[in-house]
């Protein structure tokens, strides 16, 4: 089963770990979606100390030491603030940071090849990608840049 999303952040010496996975829950018959946090110490000995899920420090018999309590407060203060500077980027729906033609060309691609039943380029989320989406592209002139986060734009610059 692949998570619908999964981010991680890590210092010197740990690593907190979330994602969020959605399987079918045969008591509730439906799908239900899980949010997992994993938090590991590791480091880039030989052999190096893994990451794995036996070593998340979040489970028992395991527990934080100071230290490690303060990289984990640190850690996930840090990941939250990643994940609230995401910015919408209405009709850039190949997610490149841009809305230009390319997404107009794209959205008729999925609207072909799926027989207009793709969650890609569904920017009213009505489930299909058809003509009432390509608004949310051409609502304004192109080229549109969307501008990334300034944690990466900060990595790109040297
Ligand atoms: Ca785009
Ligand atoms: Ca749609």
């Amino acid at each position: 089963m692949l998570a619908d999303w999964q981010l991680a952040l890590r210092d010197e010496d740990c690593k907190l770990f979330r994602l969020s996975t959605t399987d079918w829950d045969e008591t509730a018959s439906e799908c239900a979606t899980t949010d997992t946090t994993e938090f590991s110490a590791i480091n880039e000995q030989v052999p190096p100390k893994l990451d794995n899920k036996n070593a998340n420090l979040l489970l028992p018999p395991n527990t934080l030491n100071h230290l490690q309590a303060l990289a984990y407060n640190s850690l996930n203060k840090q990941l939250d603030n990643l994940l609230a500077s995401e910015i919408t980027c209405t009709g850039d729906g190949n997610t490149d940071g841009v809305v230009d033609f390319n997404d107009i060309s794209q959205l008729g691609y999925w609207a072909n090849i799926t027989g207009s039943k793709s969650s890609w380029y569904d920017f009213n989320l009505d489930g299909f990608t058809n003509e009432a989406d390509l608004p949310y592209i051409t609502q304004a002139p192109f080229p549109r840049s969307c501008s990334l986060p300034l944690i990466f734009k900060d990595s790109f610059e040297t």
